[in-house]
Formats: C-alpha cells, sequence, structure tokens
C-alpha cells in the first residue's frame, strides 16, 4: 500500500513513520520544504521521543521520504492544523488546500482519512470539496456511492508519549460509509494495537472533541470551588480532598487556568458548531479562562503593599514537569505581571528551559533565574507550575513563613 500523509507536524511525521516501519510505503507530504529536506535526511524537526530513530530507519530503508506536492496514493491522511479563526471558529483551510491536492490525485477506490482534530461535519466537508472538483468520482457505476471513500480517525496521543500510544491507546474510526470504516480499521490495524472501534464520521469528529470537553469541565468545576472557597474563606485543597472520600466523587485540581494546544481549544468546536445546546461547554471554557486574570489581581492587590515588590513567578509551562509553554496561563499571567506592575521585580523560574519565550523576552522588569536565589529575594512567591522540583523543596529552608505566597495549585499544602 502507498500512504501519503499530509501534514508531517506533531501526529503527521510520527504516523508515517510507523506505517513505514510496518511495511506501507509513505511519502510524507509538506508545504514547508525545511521540513521536506530535514525528513528527506532522515532528520526530525521537532523533538519527541524515540520518533527521529524510526524516521532515520524508515528513510534508510526507503519505505518513507517526503515531497511538497501530494503524489498519487491508495490512502491519503490529512493531518494538518486546525487553528482558530477568530470568534472560536475552526478554520478549515489547510484541510481545503490538502483536498484541493487530493482531489487530481485520485483515480477511483481510494481511501481518505482525516486525522486533525475537526468540528462535526468537517469529514463530509472535506469530502464534498473533493468530489466537486472530481464529480467523474460521485457515483459508482449503480449510480449510488461515491468510488473513493472517506473516515476520520482522531488521534489521542499525549507528546512526549507518542510512539508509544500510537500503537497501544484505542483508536475511533468513523466513516462516511461503513465500507471506508472497515477499510481504515485494516490500515490501523497494521500497527496499533489497542482496539479500532468503528462509528459514523460525525460521532467520532464529537468523540475527541467530548472527551477533552469532559476533562475541560472537571477542571472549571474545580476551578470555581477555588473562587467560591476564597470568598468563604475556606482551604479549597481541604474541601476536594474530603469531598473525594465519597466513593462517587472525583474532584480534579483547580489551578490558575488551562493550557495546552487541545483542552483549551477544541471544546470551542462544539460551542461553535452548536450555541444554543453547548450552554455548560461554553461556561467551562469561560470560567477556565477567566481564571488567570484572577491570580493576577491578587498578586496586583498583595505587590500593592511593596514599594518596589520581589516577585518569584514559579513555573512557565502549561502543566508539570513538561517544557511546553504553549497557550500556557502561567506565561499569561506573567506577561501581565510585567505590564501591570512596572516597578516590580519578577524572577520567573522554568527549570525546563534555558531562555525566555519571545512574549517575555525583552522586559525591563523579568528575568529566567534560578529556583532557590529568586526565592530567597523575594517577598511575593507566586506558585504556578506544580514541577516536582518545586513540590519537593524544603519549604523552611525556603522561609516561605516570612514572605507572601500565593500557591495556585496547593503544591505546598
Ligand atoms: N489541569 C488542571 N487541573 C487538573 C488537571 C489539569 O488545572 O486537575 C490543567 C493543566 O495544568 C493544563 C491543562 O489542564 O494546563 C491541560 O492538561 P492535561 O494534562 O489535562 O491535558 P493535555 O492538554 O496535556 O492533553 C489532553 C489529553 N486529553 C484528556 O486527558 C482527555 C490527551 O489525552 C489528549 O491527547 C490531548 O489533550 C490532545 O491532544 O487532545
Amino acid at each position: 500500500t502507498t500512504v501519503a500523509v499530509i501534514g508531517l507536524g506533531y501526529i503527521g511525521l510520527p504516523t508515517a513513520a510507523i506505517l513505514a516501519t510496518h511495511g506501507a510505503d509513505v511519502i510524507g507530504v509538506d508545504v514547508n520544504a525545511d521540513t521536506v529536506d530535514a525528513v528527506n535526511r532522515g532528520e526530525v524537526p521537532f523533538v519527541e521521543p524515540d520518533l527521529s530513530i524510526s524516521v532515520a530507519g524508515a528513510v534508510k530503508q526507503g519505505r518513507l521520504r517526503a515531497e511538497t506536492k501530494t503524489p498519487e496514493a491508495d490512502v491519503f491522511i490529512v493531518a494538518v492544523p486546525t487553528p482558530f479563526k477568530g470568534n472560536h471558529a475552526a478554520d478549515l483551510s489547510y484541510i481545503d488546500a490538502a483536498a484541493d491536492g487530493i482531489a487530481p490525485r485520485l483515480s477511483g477506490g481510494e481511501l481518505v482519512i482525516l486525522e486533525s482534530t475537526s468540528p462535526p461535519g468537517t469529514t463530509q466537508h472535506l469530502a464534498d470539496r473533493i468530489l466537486e472538483l472530481r464529480p467523474d468520482l460521485s457515483l459508482n457505476a449503480s449510480g449510488k456511492r461515491p468510488i473513493v471513500h472517506f473516515a476520520h480517525c482522531p488521534e489521542r496521543v499525549l507528546p512526549g508519549r507518542i510512539m508509544i500510544e500510537l500503537v497501544t491507546n484505542d483508536r475511533i474510526v468513523g466513516g462516511l460509509t461503513r465500507k471506508a470504516a472497515e477499510q481504515a480499521k485494516v490500515l490501523y490495524e497494521s500497527f496499533c494495537k489497542g482496539e479500532i472501534m468503528l462509528t459514523d464520521a460525525t460521532t467520532a469528529e464529537m468523540a475527541k472533541l467530548v472527551e477533552n470537553s469532559y476533562r475541560d469541565v472537571n477542571i472549571a468545576f474545580a476551578n470555581e470551588l477555588s473562587l467560591i472557597s476564597a470568598k468563604l474563606d475556606i482551604d479549597v485543597w481541604e474541601l476536594i480532598e474530603l469531598a473525594n472520600h465519597h466513593p462517587r466523587v472525583n474532584i480534579l485540581q483547580p489551578g490558575p487556568g488551562v493550557g495546552g494546544h487541545c483542552i483549551a481549544v477544541d471544546p470551542w468546536f462544539i460551542v461553535s458548531a452548536v450555541p444554543e445546546e453547548a450552554r455548560l461547554i461554553r461556561t467551562a471554557r469561560e470560567v477556565n479562562d477567566s481564571k488567570p486574570e484572577q491570580v493576577i489581581a491578587r498578586v496586583v492587590a498583595k505587590a500593592a503593599r511593596f514599594k518596589e515588590p520581589n516577585i518569584a513567578v514559579l513555573g512557565l509551562a502549561f502543566k508539570p514537569d513538561i517544557d511546553d509553554l504553549r497557550e500556557s496561563p502561567a506565561c499569561r499571567i506573567l506577561a501581565r505581571l510585567s505590564d501591570e506592575l512596572p516597578e516590580a521585580r519578577l524572577a520567573a523560574v522554568e527549570p525546563h528551559i534555558s531562555a525566555l519565550p519571545s512574549s517575555l523576552e525583552g522586559r525591563d522588569n523579568v528575568v529566567l533565574t534560578e529556583f532557590t536565589a529568586a526565592v530567597a529575594d523575594a517577598d511575593i512567591v507566586v506558585l504556578l507550575v506544580d514541577h516536582t522540583v518545586f513540590k519537593a523543596a524544603d519549604k523552611r529552608r525556603l522561609r516561605l513563613r516570612e514572605k507572601v505566597v500565593i500557591d495556585t495549585r496547593g503544591a505546598w499544602r
């Protein structure tokens, strides 16, 4: 089988490599010529454990190569970005561009799989666009079905564990027709050891969005409890710990907001598709998105006690023990504190990075520094990420009692 994988990012390139190492002839397609050149040299343009060795091996064996133009193939896998285009609706222009590249390459009988996280109806949209360009492929001999097959197969892998989870996770395959789903299942079976479940395309699109919305709604509940507890002057961490002793209660942890490129994005695709009905999902997004503002207000209020406050800001990543700053509430909070408190000295501590991101660079009142030194000099300590190094620190040696401590993760309870 020849497989063309369109989009060689965090999902496309690992999928291309794993298909190639399981016997397919794979052509990766990307608009970025540097990415294409890197892959053809057997190199990977981003960091992901075990991916380099897999790509290098597949290229050397002649099973994987990359091009900037979509080639002919038996199977096309679309793994391009679906960012916001404003108003929280999904920008489908990358999917449309992929469709336009695929359409002229089809001759009938091919399978087109959409892997990008997409709003409900996008697989149908992709099919409509391709078949509009190729009306000759729209109907079979009996005049009933298109002779190209379309399916959605969302990815659910966790960055940092992609090469493992691609193999071990269960997968949902949703076809525009049953036959499309069955054909896609055969392809994924070549490397996926998890269960492969068949459904229709819209249900598959929604399943991915619902998984992340479920988590977002539950985090919002915890974040709302933290606001309520602050008003009632009780400890939210104790409250949640006690409530979680109930056999059917499992409340998540509040924090300074929700980051990453999935949970803070995907629920909006449901909201923008069905705004009238998706009330709880929308409110959860709003609660989580407003959490950084509440942290900023607390720090600014405390800073008013000092003339030139030294503030240690602990953690910039979007979650513990990683170096990923995408959509990180901590970065947003630090940037706003820098604007709101020009007289303060903000000592940012992020042990997993070696330089500040561009959004925080070149600010006179922000430096990236070392943990113990930052805390030693601080009047106010703001903990934004519960990295193990922070949690494990000796609180007495840090002299936290002598400082104003704002622990947004409950790491030092
Ligand atoms: N967070 C809290 N409180 C909690 C748990 C998380 O504030 O109790 C915050 C984190 O600090 C972080 C954000 O939520 O800022 C998201 O972190 P996460 O660990 O919940 O999820 P991600 O974004 O790393 O990965 C999610 C996963 N989805 C689910 O768990 C349902 C992952 O399996 C998906 O593959 C990924 O989204 C994706 O690509 O969609």
